[in-house]
This record gives C-alpha cells, sequence and structure tokens, in this order.
C-alpha cells in the first residue's frame, strides 16, 4: 500500500462500511488529545521529568505510592476539566444502530475497545443518548458497545480486598490537594516531588487498605479480554484511532481483522510506516476533524 495514494480513501472507505456486519474501533490518546489530555508520547511523555509508562506499573506503586498517586492526581484533574470531542461524538454515533446503519446498512455490531482510561467516550455515548432520547424512550445502543480494557481513571480500587468504586471528587484526600502547587502543565508539573505518608494516600473505605487507581498497569492483565478476543473472531472492519499500536494486546487487534479478511482504517497525526502498510484507508490528521468529514 503507497501511504501516499492513501492519504484519503474517503469514499472507497464509505464503500468498504457499507458492507461492514461486525465493525469495532481500536482507540488510544490521540482519540482524546483534543479533549485537553496530554497523549503518552507528546513532550515525550513526560510527566515531572519522569515516563508516564515507568509509573504505570505495579512496581512503581509499591515502591513509591506517594508518588504515582500524585502523578494520577495530576491525570485525574486533567481528565475532569476535559469534555469529549468531535472525535468522541462520531464514534459515539456508531453504538447507536439509528445512526450507525446511515453509514453501515449491514452493520450487526460495534465495539469501541478503548485503551484511554479518561471515559470520555462512555460521556459522549451518554449525551448522545439524552439527545436522541424523546421523553422515556431511549434509543437502542448495542450491548457492551464500550470496553475500557485500560481501566478507569476515576475508579479507586482496593490493594487489598474487592471494593473498587468511580471517585470522581478532587483532591481525594487533603494531601494529594496540597501536593498541587504550581501545575502549570505536562511537563514542569509540580517538579518538586513531595512524600505524602501512606496514611495520607487514599485509603479503601471498607477495609481502610491502601487504595490505588482502578486502572490496568503494565503487566497487569487488561479487562474484557475474552469479550474482546470473541469480538476479533467476527470482525470485518477495524478503525484504528489516535494510537502509537505500542502496547500489547490492543497493538495486535487491527493486524487479527486483517489476516481474517477485514478491513482497516487508520486515523492517525502522524501514522507509522508499519501502520500504513497494515491499513486499507489511511487518513493522515487529527481524528477530530478527520471522522467528521469521513463519516458524517
Ligand atoms: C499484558 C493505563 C499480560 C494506565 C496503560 C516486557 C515487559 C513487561 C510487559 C511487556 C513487555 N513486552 C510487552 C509487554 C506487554 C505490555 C506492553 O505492550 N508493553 C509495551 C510498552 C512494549 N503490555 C502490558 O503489560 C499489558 N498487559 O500484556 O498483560 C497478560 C495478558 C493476558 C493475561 C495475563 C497477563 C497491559 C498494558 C496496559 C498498560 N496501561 N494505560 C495509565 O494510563 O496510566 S497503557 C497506556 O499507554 C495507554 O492506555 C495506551 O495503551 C498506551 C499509550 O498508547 P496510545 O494510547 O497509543 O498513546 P500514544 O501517546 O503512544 O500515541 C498517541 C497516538 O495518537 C500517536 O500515534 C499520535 O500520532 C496520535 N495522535 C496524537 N494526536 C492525535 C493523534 N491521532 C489523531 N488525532 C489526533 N489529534
Ligand atoms: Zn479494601
Amino acid at each position: 500500500m503507497d501511504p501516499e495514494t492513501s492519504i484519503w480513501d474517503a469514499d472507497a472507505f464509505r464503500t468498504a462500511l457499507k458492507d461492514s456486519k461486525h465493525i469495532v474501533a481500536i482507540a488510544g490518546a490521540g482519540l482524546s488529545a483534543a479533549s485537553g489530555i496530554p497523549t503518552y508520547h507528546d513532550g515525550g511523555g513526560l510527566w515531572r521529568t519522569l515516563d508516564a509508562t515507568a509509573l504505570a506499573s505495579p512496581e512503581a506503586f509499591k515502591d513509591n505510592p506517594s508518588l504515582v498517586w500524585q502523578f494520577y492526581h495530576y491525570r485525574r484533574n486533567k481528565a475532569l476539566e476535559a469534555k469529549p470531542n468531535p472525535a468522541h461524538e462520531v464514534v459515539a454515533k456508531m453504538s447507536v444502530p439509528q445512526c450507525l446503519k446511515k453509514v453501515a446498512p449491514n452493520a450487526q455490531s460495534f465495539h469501541l475497545i478503548t485503551q484511554n482510561i479518561d471515559r470520555l467516550s462512555v460521556d459522549a455515548l451518554r449525551t448522545l443518548v439524552q439527545s436522541l432520547s424523546t421523553g422515556p424512550t431511549k434509543p437502542t445502543v448495542y450491548k457492551d458497545s464500550i470496553l475500557e480494557m485500560h481501566g478507569r481513571l476515576f475508579d479507586v480500587q482496593c490493594t487489598q480486598c474487592e471494593y473498587r468504586a468511580e471517585d470522581r471528587s478532587s483532591p481525594l484526600t487533603p494531601a494529594l490537594g496540597a501536593a498541587d502547587g504550581d501545575l502549570r502543565t505536562y511537563q514542569d508539573a509540580g517538579t518538586k516531588a513531595i512524600h505524602i505518608p501512606e496514611e495520607q494516600l487514599p485509603r479503601c473505605p471498607k477495609c481502610g487498605a491502601l487504595a490505588r487507581p482502578g486502572v490496568v498497569w503494565f503487566g497487569e492483565r487488561p479487562l474484557h479480554l475474552d469479550e474482546i478476543n470473541s469480538i476479533m473472531y467476527k470482525a470485518d472492519m477495524c478503525l484504528v484511532i489516535g494510537t502509537s499500536s505500542q502496547v500489547r494486546p490492543a497493538s495486535t487487534y487491527a493486524y487479527r481483522v486483517r489476516r481474517r479478511g477485514g478491513k482497516v482504517a487508520l486515523f492517525n497525526m502522524d501514522p507509522s510506516e508499519k501502520d500504513v502498510a497494515g491499513a486499507d484507508f489511511v487518513f493522515k490528521g487529527p481524528c477530530e476533524a478527520l471522522l467528521p468529514a469521513v463519516l458524517p
């Protein structure tokens, strides 16, 4: 596939979509970039000059829960300020059959498998359903159509018992609020790393043990893998939106669809050659502009 000739394949993509039955979208941080959420590789993916992915591990949390919680406190605040962008809104429509069938009349299922933990796709779908509801009558939504495979930033999970719940309050503890300091941008966020004693970090309301962010760290099992595997056996169209496709197993899904004869459409600001080679349709640019243009 010559990357230059396939940069703008809207008509061919729309024609292929018309024949698609089981559609899946794989999303990454680029989907939320326009909502002000830093991607992992913008500015070198650094937070306090630390590699974001190095902080997203059980080992980092065990070694320094104070630093890791300050990292997630900062990201929670970023996400609390964020609103869904037009790319989230286009993807949300695909979860609603009456909307999806306008572009994919033969569609039987849609799933968004998102690596993002910011919940913006869930918020966008909730807003869409409200806007399409007339009184008590709500539009049909494909069941379990959004799978947040790397967890949820606003979930607080116990390190000991089975407690897990969404908590959008901030700061979660006074000590985390005091750590805010002069947070300005992702790179120079509070360069003064302060130490918060463990007892002043979020605790489980049920058993009192240390709590952790309800996200999947490196080395941990992603969520919904069984559902995702069965989705992969049926999908015949895979949209890959705003992801560097470097993290497994998310990075393997488009290849699995294509290997079975399905089609892949890539929406990325700066697609890698490998991803372009693995796609049937390539849309290079900001997904918040491309998706509304290609799927009005
Ligand atoms: C697992 C939640 C096994 C937390 C995240 C060696 C040692 C240990 C592990 C491994 C190893 N080798 C491989 C592994 C597996 C590992 C892995 O893949 N590591 C990589 C780094 C090599 N994976 C795991 O550990 C996973 N678990 O494998 O468990 C297992 C399996 C089964 C059963 C039992 C056990 C778990 C990985 C989950 C980690 N948690 N997030 C948190 O966020 O804090 S990962 C996190 O980083 C994200 O969720 C995402 O997955 C990844 C970042 O990638 P992207 O989202 O793509 O973001 P990025 O910034 O990289 O790229 C943005 C893209 O958007 C770019 O392409 C850019 O061009 C584009 N873009 C930007 N703006 C726009 C845009 N595009 C369009 N429009 C725009 N406006
Ligand atoms: Zn507990």
